[in-house]
């Protein structure tokens, strides 16, 4: 990740805690119609398999395949809704200011959008991951609790040797990765499926994946892939539940997790509550500790 330092070469104006302008005005039409093939090919791909608070969300922001939307018009709309923001960052910032953001109900959003290229495949959120996959999901009461709680233990965890290993890992399969089983079924909440079409067929339809119950010391203790499809996603019940389980002193449980097994994305464990079993899936074990 650049430094501060090497960002303020190309952002003149980034302020300490990594945010810029926006600068909505200066998007050209190309970008503007990068946004709308993606959002297009997604408004084709989530009904039936997006859960009913993304697409709720979508729509009570208004947003829109037209252009790629102004944060200060978003912001409105969303702090209306449930306090947060939305702050322009030039991509990844580094972790003590991506949870300060959260803690106080900023969401960074990359400012970029990705390259013709690039349309299934970025290394590094942009504006198009950042706020189709993760505004619509801070639209909603207890999802926007619980992003604001993640911020909070981010705080507590960096001070906490391991500890942010673990909870990033909670981060990833819930935040980017998860599913929730609805009464219509099987159903995506996790920005980093959302954001992509292939994953999203993939996550509810596929047979290769695990699709396992949420259970978090289970999560925290499991590896995960980030240059491929998930192996293994983690099913809440509902929002409530995951709220419930995760807003609590994780003292004792990171003291737990310094010793013991840690698994690998496919494993599938014995105590697992499995929804589905993957077609790829270990008979597995544990492997080295956390
Ligand atoms: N920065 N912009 C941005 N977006 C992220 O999702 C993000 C980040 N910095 C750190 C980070 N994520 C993760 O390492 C933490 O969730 C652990
Ligand atoms: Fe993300």
């Amino acid at each position: 990740m650049p430094t501060l330092d090497e960002l303020r070469r190309s952002h003149p104006n980034i302020g300490p805690d990594y945010t810029i302008p926006q600068h909505w005005e200066r998007y050209g039409a190309a970008e503007h119609g990068i946004w709308r093939t993606l959002f297009d090919r997604q408004a084709r791909v989530l009904p039936g398999r997006a859960c009913r608070e993304f697409l709720e969300g979508l729509s009570k922001l208004k947003l829109a395949s037209d252009q790629i939307p102004d944060f200060e018009r978003l912001s409105e709309e969303l702090s209306a809704l449930t306090g947060w923001r939305v702050v322009a960052v030039p991509s990844l910032v580094p972790d003590d200011v991506f949870f300060d953001h959260l803690a106080n109900r900023r969401f960074p959003a990359g400012q970029f959008i990705r390259k013709p290229q690039q349309l299934d495949y970025i290394e590094e959120p942009d504006v198009f991951h950042d706020v189709f996959g993760h505004v619509p999901m801070l639209a909603h009461p207890v999802f926007a609790d619980y992003m604001e709680a993640y911020g909070k233990g981010g705080q507590r965890a960096l001070s906490e040797f391991g500890a942010l290993k673990n909870l990033a890992r909670l981060y990833w399969y819930t935040v980017e990765f998860g599913l929730i089983e609805s009464r219509d079924g099987l159903r995506i909440y996790g920005s980093g499926i959302v954001s992509s079409s292939a994953e999203s067929m993939y996550a509810v339809e596929s047979p290769s994946p695990n699709r396992i119950g949420f259970d978090l010391e289970r999560v925290m203790r499991t590896d995960y892939r980030i240059d491929d499809f998930q192996e293994s996603y983690f099913v809440i019940s509902s929002f409530e539940e995951l709220f419930a389980e995760t807003y609590k002193d994780f003292a004792a449980l990171y003291a737990r997790l310094a010793s013991g097994p840690g698994y690998r994305p496919g494993d599938v464990l014995a105590a697992d509550r499995v929804l589905t079993r993957g077609t790829h899936s270990y008979r597995a074990g544990s492997h080295a500790a956390v």
